[in-house]
């Protein structure tokens, strides 16, 4: 299978990662959404990472893709058993996805690390001392009472609910904001252990092959940090404004 999406992106990672804890192979094409090209927004209509696409099958949102992996490998599941835990599992998923990729993407990383290198748009630093000083310790407060004290949200195995909190906060940690483990330890402790999985080590070992490498070297990189990249490309050599930005 293919997926379609650079391993910087929160939404990636979380898909790169259950692929991994599911040992199922695939071929990633490591865009940047901003590159995109037209076949790319046929293929994600809202011109966003992760896609899925196996044969003529075509899944789009991490976490639609999420769930069609865990009803199609179940052998390692990523959702809770009980109905009640499920649900909690998929708030806690959405809480992650919407608030905190709305911070830690759209406020943080996008702001500091993409703009100015992609739209060479300067950061504006008021509005990100206002997200790192006010709107990510809020949303981190309410992470902190609900982290859990040892292993992982619904017991010893990792759970979507886990990686999908720790995939955008190592984007706000590669824009340079970790929470701070003397006021939220719960949660310091928990994303420690999240890292240290196998699974998700190995999706932070793809992103030097993108962060600290040139365009024309990173599928080079990508192939030596272990990963099979697609042969065919849905990049486009120009970047376009986001959806979202329009
Ligand atoms: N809800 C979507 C969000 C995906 C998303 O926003 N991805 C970002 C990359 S981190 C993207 O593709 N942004 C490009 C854009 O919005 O133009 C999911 O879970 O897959």
């Amino acid at each position: 299978m293919l997926i379609v999406g650079s391993p910087v992106s929160p939404y990636v990672r979380k898909i790169l990662a259950i692929l991994h804890l599911k040992g199922l192979d695939y071929e990633l094409d490591p865009i940047t959404p901003f590159y995109g090209n037209d076949e790319f927004s046929k293929l994600s209509p809202l011109r966003r990472i992760p896609v899925l696409v196996d044969g003529d099958l075509v899944i789009n949102d991490s976490t639609v893709i999420a769930e069609y992996l865990d009803e199609a490998y179940p052998d390692v599941p990523v959702l809770p058993k009980g109905p009640r835990e499920r649900a909690q599992a998929r708030w806690i998923e959405e809480y992650a996805d919407s608030r905190l990729g709305d911070l830690c993407i759209w406020s943080l990383f996008f702001p500091k690390i993409v703009a100015p290198h992609v739209f060479k748009r300067p950061p504006d630093e008021a509005a990100i001392a206002k997200v790192t000083d006010t709107d990510l310790p809020e949303a981190i407060d309410w992470i902190e009472e609900r982290a859990p004290a040892g292993g992982f949200l619904f017991g010893d195995a990792v759970s979507i609910a886990d990686l999908a909190v720790a995939c955008p906060l190592r984007n706000a940690a590669i824009a340079g904001w970790t929470p701070d483990p003397a006021r939220w330890p719960r949660t310091a402790a928990w994303l420690d252990r999240i890292a240290a999985l196998p699974c998700y080590a190995r999706t932070l070992s793809f992103e030097p092959a993108i962060l600290a490498t040139r365009a024309d070297g990173r599928r080079a990189a990508l192939e030596a940090a272990g990963v099979k990249v697609a042969e065919q490309s849905f990049g486009a050599d120009n970047p376009r404004a986001s959806i979202m930005l329009r």
